[in-house]
């Protein structure tokens, strides 16, 4: 009816004009109440031990010590697990990791509080821990047992198949790095209730685990978060931790209480991406075609188990990636160490499936002979046939062929294909090297009961409307996209909708938001409640005018009643005085979903997002750096609902991921202590790292499925485009050997990995 007023429009971010002069509200922001307190954490100094003894007399003795919170003080159950309840808020008698949080010190100031904790004592009985991931194989110590998925007869293909490949590699995990730390502030109200005012992408999640640790019920808890300065999944479990520890603190001294860290105290508690070790067997044909593909992945989930069963469910449903493959044989472990507790990342686990695929198909490659790209071409999906997955959902939207095909002729990939051989040629020491890598990215939560949510819409007698939705905002433009929405189904203006904080006592019961579904499912949502008072408006003017319904519509701020236009503003007014409602919850759940999570079968995902990338990168073989020359990106958002914001989302994506299988290092000592928790050590990519010439498009597609606007979720799938920057440098390492070795290239690709690659394939 009214599409056209704010669709597919490039609306700045709600929130553009407050980032940019520094008035945007984050949780520290909020003024603070008098008599506030602040917290500073006491962390495990060793891997796995008994605590024997704390020591706290100089603690207390310390100017404006006011309390310490210790186990003792947790009333409800010393528990934040997300799924299973292995994930104690404050450690009880055993630590696990080196950075686990034993108490808690409550000062006058942040700076007091600090100071104090430094004076605790501990003596510990030290245990055996383990960090290495075949260590924790070998003795079967997993956070959840093993999870397999087969399909067809992979060791029989194996055998019969002309051509075999075997090997190692690793992917590491990744810091998260949003800009704003985690903090929790909670204040008691009246009647043992508390308003909690928290950074994180799952407030219901919260609410529910801070009744439980506060024997509260959860009506008694408000969470409240008005946007994050990022999340990328390290706020979607493990905000949990601090907001426990600062609702106890609030309710043991009834004060307002103030958990926030510091950068580093942030790195050594919080989990990371997920690392793997992976382990293959592979069979294809002269030509290149995968006949059956074994792969066994360690997987470093950390002490606890948090959310590591949902992140290798997706790590096995994108072993695929965008390739059919019918016997396969993949098993996921998932390792217990004395390190944090690994968590979702941007992904969720896919990337660290398809990265397997990847990795191998660029071997199979370099055996055969052929340009990689034509060996991912050759297995990609088919639109009608080839075309189920190996967890059984038939791919009915694939759009990889010819996405590709676009991308390889706008990179012009082929031509320069031709003259990085000719430079690599006559360069001995600079080597260049291309890739082109495609992304198919299952778009659902794998648990489908989280598939759903709600929303609330007001229409105020002025004309003015505001959208709350269960949905958090954490810089990807989940609120933007939403008021569009709103906009759109009322034909007003995306200026006249505000989207309000998210909050539990408004809408109930919502999902993390995550698994790149916000504006797929908040959006459907609010788009339900707006139609819900369109359609009472639309009944309102049928009957005062005796006119049809299907003559009345909305758009550009007016009304049309066949000839006749009024204003928005007017009909509110009008309506408001006739007592219609002008306001509306809304409701959505995804359609069609099942999923056997023993037998891994299924239909997980609505659809799948698809996008594909060429990088181009230039290695030094004296030092093993590398720069990245030109990248060219085209990605599939369906009819996006806003282009400015998906490209946004889709370069940092990409840059993210780059990042990732990159100079993203982290390092632990032989202690088990991370060593990376620091910028100074920990390198993500500067402005300086993005490639001088970056050409980013959206591939011109609607979704099949009648998902929001007939948009794709573009939050996580992104971030798998980065592959191709690893792969490029794969690919310059391979040509110091005529492209005849495969270079033993882990990932991160720092400058040590390449310049060790580099000797491997010169020596070999
Ligand atoms: N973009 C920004 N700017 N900041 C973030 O924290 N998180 C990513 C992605 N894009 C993130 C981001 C992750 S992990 C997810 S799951 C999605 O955004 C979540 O939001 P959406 O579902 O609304 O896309
Ligand atoms: N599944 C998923 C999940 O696919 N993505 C997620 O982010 C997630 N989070 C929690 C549980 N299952
Ligand atoms: Mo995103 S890893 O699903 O928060």
């Amino acid at each position: 009816m009214s599409e056209s007023v704010a669709n597919n429009k490039s609306i700045p971010h709600e929130s553009a004009h407050l980032h940019v002069t520094g008035d945007a509200a984050f949780a520290d922001d909020i003024s603070q109440l008098e008599g506030t307190l602040f917290i500073a954490l006491f962390t495990s100094e060793k891997a796995h031990a008994k605590v024997i003894s704390i020591d706290t007399s100089a603690v207390e003795a310390s100017p404006g010590f006011i309390s310490l919170l210790t186990t003792e003080d947790i009333t409800g159950s010393n528990d934040c697990g997300p799924i299973i309840h292995d994930d104690p808020i404050l450690a009880d008698g055993v630590v696990s990791y080196i950075g686990q949080p034993i108490f808690a010190v409550i000062a006058d100031s942040f700076l007091n509080a600090r100071k104090a904790v430094k004076k605790a004592k501990v003596i510990y009985q030290q245990l055996d821990a383990v960090f290495d991931l075949n260590q924790a194989d070998n003795n079967k110590s997993y956070v959840l047992p093993p999870m397999m998925l087969k399909k067809g007869d992979a060791s029989g293909q194996l055998d019969a198949a002309d051509c075999r490949l075997e090997g190692q590699f690793k992917v590491g995990g990744q810091e998260h790095f949003y800009l704003e730390g985690q903090i929790a502030y909670a204040v008691p109200k009246e009647d043992g209730c508390l308003h909690l005012w928290c950074s994180t992408q799952h407030p219901t999640e919260m609410q529910h685990l801070v009744a439980q640790a506060c024997q509260l019920d959860a009506n008694q808890v408000i969470v409240e978060m008005r946007r994050m300065g990022g999340g990328f999944g390290g706020k979607e479990s493990q905000s949990a931790i601090f907001c426990c520890i600062a609702s106890l603190a609030a309710k043991k001294l009834n004060r307002p209480v103030k958990c926030r860290l510091d950068r580093d105290d942030d790195m050594l508690i919080t989990g990371k991406r997920h690392h793997f070790d992976y382990d293959y067997q592979a069979a294809f044909d002269n030509d290149g075609k995968i006949k059956s593909l074994q792969l066994k992945m360690l997987v470093g989930s950390g002490y606890s188990a948090d959310l590591s069963g949902p992140v290798v469910t997706r790590a096995l449903c994108h072993v695929d990636n965008a390739y059919t493959l019918d016997h396969v044989d993949l098993g996921a472990y998932c390792c217990k160490t004395n390190t944090q507790s690994n968590t979702a990342f941007r992904g969720f686990g896919g990337p660290q499936g398809a990265f397997a695929t990847e990795y191998i198909i660029d071997n199979i490659a370099r055996c055969i002979g052929l340009d990689a790209l034509d060996v991912r071409k050759l297995n990609f999906y088919g639109k009608t046939e080839n075309n189920i997955t190996p967890y059984g959902q038939p791919v009915e939207d694939n759009v990889i062929n010819e996405l590709v095909a676009e991308l390889e002729k706008s990179s012009e990939y082929r031509s320069r294909r031709k003259k990085i051989e000719a430079f690599n040629q006559s360069s001995p020491v600079i080597k260049k090297g291309l890739a082109l890598t495609p992304v198919k990215f299952g778009i659902s939560f794998n648990v489908v009961h989280f598939n759903q949510a709600g929303a609330l819409v007001h229409i105020y007698t002025d004309g003015s409307v505001l959208v709350n939705h269960g949905g958090t905002e954490m810089g990807q433009g989940l609120n933007t996209k939403v008021a569009q929405v709103v906009a759109i189904e009322l034909g007003i203006n995306p200026k006249r909708v505000r989207a309000t904080a998210t909050d539990t006592s408004k809408v109930a019961n919502t999902s993390a938001t995550a698994a790149s579904t916000g504006s797929d499912l908040n959006g459907k949502a609010a788009q339900d409640a707006a139609r819900l008072i369109k359609n009472r408006l639309i009944l309102f003017l049928a009957e005062k005018h005796a006119i049809d319904k299907g003559l009345i519509s909305f758009a550009n701020d007016k009304v049309h009643l066949g000839e006749k236009v009024i204003q928005f503003n007017e009909l509110i007014q009008m309506a408001y005085e006739a007592r219609v409602q002008l306001w509306s919850d809304g409701f959505y759940k995804t359609p069609g979903l099942h999923w056997d999570q023993e037998k891994l079968v299924g239909s997980p995902f609505y659809y799948y997002a698809y996008g594909a990338s060429v990088s181009e990168v230039a290695i030094d073989t004296l030092t093993g750096e590398f720069k990245l020359l030109r990248a060219d990106l085209l990605h599939d958002a369906g009819n996006s609902i806003n282009p400015a914001i998906d490209l946004g989302q889709i370069e940092g994506g990409y840059i993210q991921g780059m990042g990732w299988l990159t100079t993203e290092e982290l390092v632990w000592n032989d202690e088990g202590r991370l060593l990376t928790h620091a910028p100074s050590t920990y390198k993500i990519p500067a402005v300086s790292d993005c490639p001088a010439e970056f050409h980013v498009k959206l591939f011109k597609n609607q979704n099949v499925k009648d998902s929001i606007m007939r948009s794709k979720a573009v939050g996580e799938p992104p971030l798998l485009l980065g592959f191709s920057a690893f792969f490029a440098i794969r690919d310059a390492i391979a040509s110091v050997a005529e492209y005849t070795i495969h270079p033993p290239l882990n990932a991160p690709a720092t400058a040590e990995e390449i310049l060790n690659a580099v000797d491997y394939c010169l020596n070999s």
